[in-house]
């Protein structure tokens, strides 16, 4: 079986892709490991920048984040001090973000593609991609079944993330800049609604929450949690009092509590593959890079990367016009290398230092110093909000 443009995974950018490319009449083909139902119902990112709204919006991609999406601009400080408001929708480039959970972006990518006449199958585990230095790569999978089978394609898109079959097949030798913050969130899910209307940072010395509107029921917090415990270790009950207290409800107001409907444990790391294209084998989304998820950039980066590796893949295949392709790492990972930043500036914003640095006063003191400076300093205000909604 073969197609021009083999997508592996369908997550943000491998559906993005794939719409471009099927839209522009080039042959492609998604092979996605999982079933249908669950890539419609995996709950991660929320927040869309401006410019994903608009990437999507120029590819006729947004009318359900048009319907349902809403825009969202003001973020809260909390912290021992006190607290303070940013409304970044007007600071900056005068942005928004658009809170849409991920797994209905996802959807609505995927009854395009399908509704279009796109190619897509589920099931089906890319296992290796072989000989991507030549034009002619081919990609051993497994099918729902068990039966192994094997495509050939003139381009192969890795989309599948960060543990994908796009990142185990690059060559020895190929940089992965890494670092680990030292730092693990239990991130919840919980069945109630929002109880701010702002995307709620709090800095409390047993450490940092966070809370993120999802929809006008479920909210998205965040605790910082002790690296290594289980996400069950602690009771539903004990999230809610170390939310309570941390939010600082007893100042600001009591939450909406309800029941905690996902968990997970996230080790913050950040990583960044360069360059991202092995002759035949392009990476995107994810599989490019990873940002700690404290800036919230991973599906704008994919949906951004997509959109250049669309137009690099089609002046190729449609006009023999090789020159975005050759250019594509570089602009990407500008961008990457952007997010990357800022990502970890926002960490430590959030966190005490971890490491060899913990309990230090000396780093308390800064951190302290730039949560005054963001509290005060207009133009500082200017920066967070052209980087915390840019992309
Ligand atoms: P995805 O979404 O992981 O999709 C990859 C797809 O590939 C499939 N796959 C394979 N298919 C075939 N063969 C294989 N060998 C395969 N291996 C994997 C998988 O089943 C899957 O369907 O990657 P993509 O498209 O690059 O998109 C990236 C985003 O999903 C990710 O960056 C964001 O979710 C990160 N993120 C956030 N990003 C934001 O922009 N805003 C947010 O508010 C935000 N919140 C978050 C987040 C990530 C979180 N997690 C996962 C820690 C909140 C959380 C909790």
């Amino acid at each position: 079986e073969s197609a021009d443009v083999l997508i592996l995974g369908a997550g943000p950018a491998g559906l993005t892709l794939a719409n471009l490319l099927h839209a522009a009449g080039i042959d492609c083909v998604v092979l996605e490991r999982a079933d249908r139902a669950h890539v419609q119902t995996r709950a991660r990112a929320g927040f869309l920048a401006a410019n994903t709204v608009r990437v999507l919006e120029r590819h006729g991609l947004a009318d359900g984040l048009h319907r349902r999406g809403r825009p969202h601009g003001t973020c809260e400080f909390r912290t021992e001090d006190g607290s303070f408001r940013l409304d970044y929708g007007a600071l900056g480039r005068h942005e928004q973000h658009t809170v849409y959970p991920q797994q209905d972006l996802v959807t609505d990518l995927l009854t395009h593609y399908l509704d279009a006449g796109g190619r897509i199958h589920f099931e089906t585990e890319a296992r290796t991609v072989q000989d991507a230095a030549g034009p002619r790569p081919t990609v051993a999978v497994q099918e729902a079944d068990g039966r192994p089978d094997r495509w050939r394609a003139r381009y192969v898109a890795g989309c599948d993330g960060r543990h994908g079959a796009a990142r185990r097949s690059l060559p020895t030798g190929t940089l992965r800049h890494h670092r680990d913050h030292g730092v693990t969130w239990l991130g919840l899910l919980a069945e109630a609604p929002p109880s701010l209307d702002a995307v709620g940072y709090a800095l409390h010395p047993h450490g940092f929450a966070g809370h993120m509107a999802r929809t006008a029921d479920i909210t998205r917090y965040y605790l910082q949690y002790e690296r290594g415990i289980p996400a069950d270790a602690w009771s539903e009950e004990r999230i809610w009092a170390e939310l309570d207290l941390r939010m600082y409800t007893a100042e600001h107001g009591p939450l909406h509590h309800g029941r905690i409907l996902q968990r997970s444990v996230i080790d913050l790391e950040s990583d960044v593959i360069e360059p991202l294209r092995h002759g035949s084998l392009l990476l995107a989304g994810d599989a490019a890079s990873l940002p700690a998820p404290a800036a919230a950039k991973g599906a704008n980066l994919a949906v951004l990367e997509a959109e250049l590796l669309a137009e690099a893949l089609i002046d190729e295949l449609a006009h023999h016009d090789s020159r975005a392709l050759d250019r594509y790492s570089r602009r990407c990972l500008e961008h990457i290398w952007r997010a990357q930043e800022f990502a970890h500036w926002m960490i430590q914003l959030l966190h005490a230092p971890a490491g060899p640095d913990e309990g230090s006063y000396f780093h308390e003191a800064m951190r302290r110093s730039r949560i005054e400076s963001l509290r005060t300093s207009r133009t500082h205000q200017d920066w967070f909000a052209e980087n915390y909604v840019g992309i």
